[in-house]
């Protein structure tokens, strides 16, 4: 029956990059792409909205490290809200004065010491109950050789003679000040001498090492937040507290009724909207007049049971194919998610036509995901669950997967399972094991740039004894590679 002509769909382990003559160094190789129409970032790599993956800790260490992170949504708008202002401001200049560490003039020197151990700061601005900087006092003030008793106000051992800037200040003028009068942090005031806020060296150190990092226009980190097709008021909150990118979330986004839901919110929002996940090329020719991204994946997430639950999937590298070939002539970004692996999953990826990927069991063992470390058989592991599993839909609402919140535990028919992953370090080695590999492919093929490599890259079709090939074997592996674990 013509029912049985049936097209063949590949996947990563199907194919390989054709190697090709090159002139590309893979340390020279620039991972520089788009995730949405409007946002940029240094490496294409997004840490998924899930909820044992992306919270505002690993948002910002994405942001910082060159890629990006996706806030999960199994929180409520005000957590969410607080969350956006997280990242939003982590690499603010000034810091403001209800999150500055300021110190009473009625206190003792004493206790001005304890509260500086204790809230881990090395120095504070003795501030009125007016708001008014009377002095700073730092850890070398009050050192025991001093000639300051530990019972003595903290007026009698500060500084008195504060250095201060004003609140326009910019990073260049208060790395100046600090380093001419040899200071390690400043107060800002108004006009009238009022704390606004305190710049410290720390900061501005801090900011220069992340030379990579993706900002906005006022050179705040960048933010993606997840919300449901039919949330407008969640996706009009996040729009206020400064998203950059909001991702409509959903696991079949080629539904109708998600598309107007989509439509609806890019209509009432400033930021940009991706929207996913889909898999073929009908439904990228549905997306691709208003959306800003697209976002390809059904079925392939390491944690996802869809295509066993619903007989239903595309694998990976045909669906993020077809997708691009619609979206590429509409100049609208695609971002592959879920399935990858390994760094050479993530470059097929873009070989495969997409500008970005997603990935959540690759970091949802880093130190900056949430979630508990748990110990199994003496190994350390962290927790990580899909988000239709049964524990996340419970704390979460369904809608991601177009259901109903059931009475009943046992009432559920959830696309996901909950999971344990290898606790595995910061994020920062793992991204650079990703990016890295990433530019290895980069210098196979030789392509130097990400729209370079696209453009250049082939595929070849694996066979099972090739597959094999690729892989370690007939070895009994000895050391553990950073980047490799046998499938
Ligand atoms: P992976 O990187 O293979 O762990 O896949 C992560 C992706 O899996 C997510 O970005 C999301 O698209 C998908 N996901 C999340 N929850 C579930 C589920 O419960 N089925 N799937």
């Amino acid at each position: 029956s013509s029912k049985l002509q049936v097209p063949e769909a590949l996947t990563f382990d199907d194919v390989l990059l054709r190697p090709k003559e090159s002139r590309v160094e893979p340390d020279d190789a620039d991972l520089t792409s788009r995730v949405s129409k409007s946002v940029e970032v240094s490496v294409p790599i997004i840490s998924a909205a899930m909820d044992t993956v992306t919270e505002s800790e690993m948002a910002v260490a994405m942001a910082r490290h060159g890629g990006l992170g996706v806030l999960h949504r199994n929180m409520n708008v005000d957590e969410m809200v607080e969350e956006i202002h997280r990242v939003k401001s982590a690499d603010d200049l000034i810091i403001p004065t209800d999150s500055v560490v300021t110190a009473d003039p009625e206190m003792t020197v004493r206790e001005v010491d304890e509260m500086m151990v204790r809230e881990g700061v090395g120095g504070a601005p003795v501030v009125n109950t007016r708001g008014e900087v009377l002095g700073i006092i730092s850890s070398t003030d009050i050192r025991p050789h001093l000639e300051v008793n530990e019972d003595d106000p903290v007026t009698e051992a500060m500084t008195d003679e504060v250095i201060t800037a004003p609140e326009d200040i910019d990073a260049r003028d208060a790395f100046d000040l600090m380093y001419e009068h040899k200071i390690e942090r400043v107060p800002v005031v108004d006009d009238e001498n009022l704390l606004v806020g305190l710049v410290t060296m720390q900061g501005i150190l801090q900011r220069r090492e992340y030379s990579e990092a993706v900002r906005d226009d006022d050179g705040r980190l960048r933010c993606g937040v997840a919300v449901g097709p039919f949330e407008t008021e969640r996706a009009e909150a996040a729009d206020e507290a400064g998203a950059d990118i909001l991702f409509i979330d959903c696991a079949h986004a080629h539904n109708l009724n998600v598309i107007d839901g989509a439509r609806e919110i890019k209509e009432s929002v400033d930021a940009d909207v991706v929207v996913g996940n889909i898999g073929t090329r009908e439904a990228a020719e549905d997306l691709v007049d208003f959306a800003d991204g697209i976002k390809v994946g059904i079925g392939p997430g390491s944690i996802c049971t869809t295509r066993v639950v619903s007989g239903s999937g595309m694998p990976q590298i045909t669906a993020v194919s077809q997708v691009a070939d619609v979206a590429s002539q509409h100049d609208v970004p695609v971002i592959a998610d879920g399935g990858i692996r390994y760094s050479g999953d993530a470059i097929k990826s873009i070989a495969a036509g997409a500008d970005a990927v997603m990935l959540g069991s690759y970091f949802a063992g880093t130190e900056e995901a949430p979630g508990r470390v748990v110990t199994m058989n003496g190994k350390k592991y962290k927790q990580y669950r899909g988000m239709g599993s049964v524990g996340a839909m419970k704390s979460g609402d369904g809608d991601r997967y177009l259901k109903d919140e059931p009475q009943d535990e046992d009432e559920y028919v959830p696309e996901g399972v909950e999971a344990a992953t290898p606790y595995k370090g910061t994020l920062e080695s793992e991204l650079h094991q990703l990016a890295g590999g990433m530019q290895s492919g980069m210098g196979y093929v030789g392509g130097g740039t990400i729209p370079e490599f696209k453009d250049r890259s082939e595929f070849v079709r694996v066979s099972a004894a090739g597959q094999a090939e690729s892989h370690a074997h007939d070895v009994v592996i000895t050391d553990e590679a950073p980047n490799y674990s046998p499938a």
